[in-house]
């Protein structure tokens, strides 16, 4: 065995014991009555979702790539996400916390041994660890899950971490991005997820971006000034929404002024990037500062392409992994930071928190690249393209770094706001801006 082949391996299990220890404390955190109970229609029980993460590992890594007997064949159905519908979840004879938690341990001691034994080259599901980290990121996806089911929960706090840092520099106004080609998404990275691929080449206009996300005191400014009352912003569809589900303000903004995190009410921070707003109160937002939401791959050249070479990084910062100071990731802390937080994230051009803090929603639709080829499984990304889903980018403070890059994307329905999401707005450049 080469070094190299024992550093992956050494890596693989760093991950799945961090991703785990994630999992334990979010799952640790209530007691067993709120496990099994559902917070809101649109989440599972969260010991649905631990059993669920137990069993997708169980598929990928104990049977598939180690080829072993199943733990428990016969929990399969319950856990696939495509037979049951959330809001049908705590109807089904599901395992209790104590299997559940036990179910989990003995899938995960199995895949300790794997980590050790099985060949990570030869085939393409296990290249580089890749099994093993599409596992990783679906348990951290599953945590940020966890995570917005835990902001869902009536009562006294249960989480705690420290609060985010305070802005180390003012960030302010847009940035212009030249016009011309780029290259949008990775053929190379050896953890991506197949929809992040193929690497291909992108020619868009010049444009401006925000250098940083939309504040609570920016949309506060929207929603004093009437935005949910004044259809003009709205799109039709937008509009039908905004009414029929009777939206007047961010979910959690009380009407006091305050707002309600993880069961902590405090003031509403206005240098703090705004959070759960759906797709369309975004879009009404842009529409009535006199800007758009930018497209998917103006958001990535933003963060990926540097001017001085003309290459796309894996991140805003550079090619290297995430580090605390970089972005606001991981859930160190529960709330996203300030405008000006992260000058040590920002990417070549100047636009800042691309990555972490809140989800952006893009006016993009979810589709495959051209040359997209579906990998290990069509239900990971292509059954979803096409529809009526839209895409987010960069990660918020809910989402851990192995599961977030430069070319990771995040789709859901446009009317979805329980998940961390922000945005920042765009718009064409004039011909005289650019000259
Ligand atoms: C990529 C976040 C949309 O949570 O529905 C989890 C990730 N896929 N289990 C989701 C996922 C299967 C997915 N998103
Ligand atoms: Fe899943």
């Amino acid at each position: 065995m080469t070094i190299d082949t024992e550093r992956l391996r050494s890596r693989v299990a760093e991950e799945l014991i961090r991703t785990r220890d994630r999992t334990t404390y979010l799952t640790d955190a209530v007691d067993d009555d709120d496990l099994v109970r559902q917070h809101s229609p649109l989440m599972s029980p969260l010991v649905w979702d631990l059993a669920h993460v137990g069993n997708q590992e169980e598929l990928w890594l104990v049977r598939d790539v180690g080829g072993r007997d199943p733990v428990r064949a016969d929990i399969d159905e319950l856990y696939d996400a495509f037979k049951h519908a959330r809001v049908n979840r705590p109807g089904l004879p599901l395992l209790s916390p104590a299997e559940a938690r036990g179910y989990v341990g003995q899938v995960r001691s199995k895949v300790l041994d794997l980590v050790d034994s099985v060949p990570l080259e030869g085939r393409r599901l296990t290249e580089n660890g890749f099994a093993f980290g599409m596992i990783v990121q679906h348990e951290q996806q599953h945590a940020e899950t966890m995570l917005a089911t835990h902001q869902l929960r009536s009562g006294p706090a249960v989480l705690a971490a420290p609060p985010p840092p305070e802005p180390g520099t003012a960030v302010r106004g847009e940035v212009l991005v030249t016009g011309g080609p780029f290259t949008m998404g990775t053929s190379t990275d050896p953890w991506a997820l197949d929809n992040e691929g193929p690497a291909h080449e992108v020619h868009l206009p010049p444009y401006f971006i925000d250098a940083a996300p939309v504040t609570n005191a920016e949309y506060r400014a929207f929603v004093d000034a009437g935005g949910y009352d004044d259809e003009r912003w709205w799109t039709a569809e937008g509009w039908r929404h905004r009414r029929d589900a009777d939206l007047t303000a961010p979910m959690h903004w009380n009407r006091d002024g305050t707002y309600t995190r993880f069961g902590v009410t405090g003031p509403v921070r206005p240098d703090e990037p705004v959070v759960h707003v759906c797709f369309h109160e975004a879009q009404a937002y842009a529409r009535w500062a006199g800007k758009r939401l930018p497209t998917e791959a103006e958001w990535e050249k933003a963060a990926r392409y540097d001017p001085a070479t003309g290459r796309s990084r894996r991140n805003p910062w550079g090619d290297d992994d995430w580090t605390p100071e970089r972005a606001n990731l991981g859930q160190r802390h529960l709330a996203p930071a300030p405008v000006g937080a992260y000058p040590r994230g920002a990417s070549p051009l100047g636009v800042h928190q691309l990555i972490g803090d809140v989800w952006e929603w893009c006016d993009t639709a979810f589709h495959g690249y051209p040359g997209f080829t579906a990998f290990p499984y069509r239900e990971y990304s292509e059954v979803f393209f096409g529809r009526d889903y839209r895409i987010l980018r960069g990660g918020s403070f809910g989402t851990d770094a192995a599961a977030c890059r430069g070319t990771f994307r995040n789709w859901d329905y446009p009317i979805r706001r329980q998940i961390f999401s922000g945005f920042r707005c765009a718009r064409d450049a004039t011909p005289a801006e650019v000259a």
